[in-house]
C-alpha cells in the first residue's frame, strides 16, 4: 500500500509547516528491503520536525495517508517540505507540484537523492522555492522564520542538530510496529541515529559506490545524555533493541564516549536493549572498543566485505579493510556470540566470472563459521553522488546535466563499460547463489529487477 507519511507543524504566529515522505514511485525496480524491517517514516524529517520544536516553538503531529488526495488537503497556504531519495523522487516532484496548484506558501525539497542533484532539480522545477543539500533542519527553520520563501535556491547543510525522539507530541515511536526482523528474535525495534559522517570518507575518501553528501565537515555525535534519555523513552514505549543507523557507528563517536554510555548502562540508568550497528571492520580493530560494544549490548553487526577478490578490493575500494581485518572480525564475533550481517557488492570495477566466484566461496566459508544468519549480496548501483556514476557521465556526458536517469541505464551501461561480466549474467549469478544457502540464512536487500521485492 502506498503510504504518505506526514508530519503537521503548528505555530501561533509562523504558520503551518507540513512534511511529507512520499512513497515509492511504482515504477521504481524492485529494490527490496530487509523482510520484517516496518520502518515507513523518515528520520531525516523527524529531525527537522524536533529542530523547529526546540527553536521556534512548533508542535507536531503525525499521519499516514494512503492517497495524495488526502495530503493534498493540508497543504494549501502552508510550509511544505518534501523528503527525497531516489527511489520516491517522481511521487516527490508530483507532490511538490500538487503543493504548487494547491496554494502552498512555499515548496521545499530536500533528502538523500535531492542533495545530489540539487543543481539540476532547481533548474528544471522553477515552482520549487528552496533545494537543500544535506542537513536541511538550519535552512528550514531559518526561511520560516524570516517570513521570505525566496525563488528556487539552493542551500547547502548548515549546522546541524541532535533531538531525543520526545520531539513530537504523538511520538512517532508509539505506533511501531514488531519488527519481526529474524535478527532481533522478535523485539521489537527502533531505529536511531547518534552520529553523523564517516570516518571512511573523511579519513581517506568515500567509497566507489557511495551515493552519501558527504557535507559535514566533521563527525559529530549526539550527547550520551541525549543517546541515554533516547533509549529510557524507547523502553518505556515497549522496545526491546534499536538498529543505529549510523554510518560506520563506532568511528563517529569517541572511545570516551562510549565508556561514558557502558559505564551509565551498567550503571542501571537504562535497561539494556540489543543493538544492531553499522561497521567497517577497521574501526573494530581496538579491543577496547570491541569490549564497550558487547557490554553496551551490540548483537549484530551490519558491515560491507563486497568482494572475495584482494585485487579487486585493494583498487575500488579506497582502503576500506583487508581482508585479514575482516577476518579477525569474523573470528571476533564467533567468539563472543555475535551475528554479522556482512554486504557484498557483485560488479566492482574490472569483476569478472571468476572474481564473482572467489566472492560466493568467501560468503560460504564465512557462512561456515555460524555467524551470519542474514546477509546482502546486491548488484552496484552507480547512483548520483557517487564516483561510479561521475565516471559513467564521463562516456555519458548528458547525464550530467539531467535531474534523473532510470536505474536500468545506469547499471546496464556501468556492467557494459567497467566490468567484464553483462548486468544479465551478474543478476543470474546471485540469483544461483542466493538458491544455493541453506534455508536458514536470510538475504537482505536485493535487487533483481524482476519486479519482485522481499518488503513486507
Ligand atoms: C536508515 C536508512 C534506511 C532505513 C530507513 C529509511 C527511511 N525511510 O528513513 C531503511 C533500512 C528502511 C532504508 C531503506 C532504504 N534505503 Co536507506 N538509508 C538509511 C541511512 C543509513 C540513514 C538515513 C537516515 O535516517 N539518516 C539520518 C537522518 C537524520 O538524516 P537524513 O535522512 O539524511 O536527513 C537529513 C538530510 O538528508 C535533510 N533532509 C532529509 N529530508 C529532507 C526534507 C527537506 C524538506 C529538507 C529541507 C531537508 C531534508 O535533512 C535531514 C536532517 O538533517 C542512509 C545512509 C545515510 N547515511 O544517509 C541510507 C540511504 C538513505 N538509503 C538509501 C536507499 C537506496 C534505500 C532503499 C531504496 C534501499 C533498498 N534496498 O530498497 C530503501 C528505501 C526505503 C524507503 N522508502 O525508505 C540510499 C539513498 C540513495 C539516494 N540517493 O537516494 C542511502 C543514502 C544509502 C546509500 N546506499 O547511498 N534506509
Ligand atoms: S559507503 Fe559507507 S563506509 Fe563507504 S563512504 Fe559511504 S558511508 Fe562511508
Amino acid at each position: 500500500m502506498n503510504i504518505y507519511w506526514v508530519l503537521v507543524g503548528l505555530h501561533e504566529f509562523l504558520g503551518k509547516v507540513v512534511f511529507v515522505f512520499p512513497p515509492q514511485d511504482s515504477n521504481f525496480p524492485a529494490l527490496g528491503t530487509r523482510k520484517g524491517r516496518n520502518f515507513k517514516g523518515n528520520l531525516g524529517l523527524l529531525r527537522i520536525a524536533g529542530y523547529l520544536v526546540e527553536k521556534l516553538g512548533y508542535s507536531f503531529s503525525m499521519a499516514r495517508l494512503t492517497t495524495k488526495e488526502d495530503v493534498a488537503k493540508l497543504l494549501r497556504n502552508a510550509h511544505v517540505g518534501i523528503s527525497s531519495g531516489y527511489d520516491n523522487y517522481h511521487n516527490s516532484i508530483e507532490l511538490s507540484e500538487l503543493a504548487r496548484d494547491t496554494g502552498a506558501r512555499s515548496i521545499i525539497l530536500g533528502g538523500s537523492y535531492i542533495s545530489t542533484r540539487a543543481r539540476q532539480i532547481a533548474r528544471k522545477y522553477p515552482h520549487i522555492n528552496l533545494v537543500t543539500i544535506g542537513q536541511g533542519e538550519k535552512a528550514v527553520c531559518e526561511m520560516i522564520k524570516s517570513q521570505d520563501c525566496g525563488k528556487n535556491h539552493i542551500v547547502a547543510s548548515g549546522k546541524d542538530s541532535y533531538t531525543p525522539l520526545r520531539c513530537l507530541s504523538t511520538p512517532l515511536y508509539e505506533k511501531w510496529p514488531i519488527d519481526h526482523a529474524p535478527l532481533f528474535r522478535g523485539r521489537k525495534t527502533a531505529l536511531v541515529y547518534w552520529g553523523d559522517g564517516c570516518g571512511q570518507a573523511l579519513s581517506v575518501k568515500p567509497c566507489l559506490f557511495c551515493s552519501i553528501c558527504h557535507q559535514a565537515p566533521r563527525l559529530n555525535c549526539k550527547t550520551v545524555k541525549q543517546v541515554v534519555e533516547e533509549m529510557k523513552l524507547l523502553e518505556n514505549l515497549g522496545f526491546g533493541a534499536v538498529e543505529v543507523g549510523s554510518d560506520d557507528f563506532p568511528s563517529t563517536v569517541s572511545i570516551k564516549w562510549l565508556r561514558e554510555l557502558v559505564s551509565l548502562i551498567e550503571n542501571g540508568s537504562c535497561l539494556k536493549l540489543d543493538v544492531y550497528i553499522h561497521s567497517r571492520a577497521r574501526p573494530l580493530k581496538n579491543t577496547e572498543k570491541i569490549d564497550l560494544l558487547i557490554r553496551m549490548g551490540v548483537k549484530v553487526i551490519q558491515t560491507g566485505f563486497e568482494t572475495g577478490n584482494t585485487e579487486i578490493k585493494s583498487r575500488s575500494m579506497n582502503n576500506k579493510s583487508t581482508m585479514d581485518e575482516e577476518d579477525a572480525l569474523v573470528d571476533l564475533c564467533a567468539k563472543n556470540g555475535i551475528y554479522l550481517h556482512p554486504s557484498f557488492t557483485i560488479g566492482l570495477p574490472g569483476e569478472t566470472l571468476s572474481s564473482l566466484k572467489q566472492t560466493t566461496d568467501r560468503i560460504q566459508t564465512i557462512l561456515g563459521r555460524g555467524v551470519i544468519n542474514t546477509f546482502q549480496f546486491d548488484l552496484l548501483m552507480p547512483l548520483p553522488g557517487s564516483e561510479s556514476f561521475d565516471l559513467l557521465c564521463k562516456n555519458h556526458s548528458n547525464w550530467a546535466e539531467q535531474d534523473f536517469v532510470p536505474l536500468d541505464e545506469l547499471s546496464k551501461a556501468w556492467f557494459a563499460e567497467f566490468t567484464n561480466i553483462s548486468f544479465e549474467n551478474a543478476v543470474e549469478v546471485r540469483q544461483r547463489m542466493i538458491d544455493c544457502l541453506p534455508p536458514e540464512v536470510f538475504v537482505g536487500s536485493f535487487w533483481t529487477g524482476d519486479g519482485k521485492t522481499n518488503d513486507v
